[in-house]
């Protein structure tokens, strides 16, 4: 109950509409008066391993496609999209491009069968809005066995580089925390990191089961539009030692939740995933 009253109350601070959150089935045009998915495609389950064009449109509460993003250097403009598979085993991150009429497309291959979430995370250039996120739905055919959240683990290697948690901190439901990271390449050296999407990392979070999430960044010094917001609290990353990021926490509920940081070294971008446990 503490956890929905939570949620309820962040997303009518940051968010006007809301709704559209669908745990099941695929996207739909919402009611009058709330922001929606429009013209959501596929809408059929599609087939892994292929190229899927995954395109729609935001719908205004008047109805009418929301054409004007927010643009400019940092990670806070147009439509992020995210799509994650049920148990949080794989994630797909893009920033799409939109076209005049606010139709936003992007090919996706599905690496693995399976029910995936959707998340449209768009930052409007119009209104007091600050951003607000949308959800769909999408399966890919073929038999899924889900996998259970990983235990806890420090560290995690991803093409030969390692990216490690130091220290452990307490994490608390939506108050702002960081987590120390330190990415070293495959042969030891600390790793450069280079802007991708606007950030030099990148911190997608998911709560396992619920899939509620949130979304953090570092960015590099002096850049615009990196701080993440959540009812009252904030939170920036940064990173003023090569190979190394203070990657910003904020969540709005207790569970176990995935992290999965993406940064961009030596033009290869990583995903590390990470387990965390955030009390109350
Ligand atoms: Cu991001």
């Amino acid at each position: 109950m503490k956890r929905l009253a939570l949620l309820g109350l962040a997303c009518a601070v940051v968010v006007a509409g809301c709704g559209g959150s669908s745990n099941s089935g695929f996207p739909t045009i919402q009611a009058a008066r709330t922001y929606g998915l429009a013209e959501f495609t596929p809408g059929q389950p599609v087939a892994a391993g292929k190229p899927v064009r995954v395109s729609f449109q935001i719908r205004l509460p008047d109805g009418k496609p929301l054409t004007s993003y927010r643009h400019g250097p940092g990670p806070h403009t147009g439509v992020h999209l995210i799509i994650v598979r049920r148990d949080l085993d794989t994630i797909i991150h893009r920033h799409p491009p939109i076209a005049a009429d606010g139709t936003i497309a992007e090919s996706i291959t599905f690496p693995e069968p399976g029910p995936y979430r959707v998340v449209v995370d768009a930052y409007p250039s119009t209104g007091q809005q600050r951003n607000f996120q949308l959800f769909g739905s999408l399966r890919v055919k073929g038999a899924y066995a889900p996998q259970p959240l990983p235990a806890y683990r420090s560290t995690v290697t991803v093409d030969g580089y390692r990216v490690t948690l130091h220290g452990r901190p307490t994490l608390h439901a939506i108050q702002a925390n960081f987590l120390t990271i330190t990415v070293t390449d495959p042969s030891g050296k600390p790793a450069r990191f280079t802007p991708w999407y606007g950030a030099l990392a990148h911190a997608i979070f998911f709560r396992s089961g619920s899939l509620d999430y949130f979304h953090t960044h570092v960015c590099a010094r002096g850049a615009a539009g990196c701080t993440s917001v959540l009812g009252a609290a904030k939170v920036t990353g940064s990173s003023s030692t090569p190979g190394k990021l203070s990657v910003g926490v904020l969540v709005p509920a207790a569970g176990r939740w995935r992290l999965f940081l993406q940064c961009r070294v030596n033009g290869h971008v990583l995903t590390a995933p990470f387990t965390l446990t955030v009390k109350p």
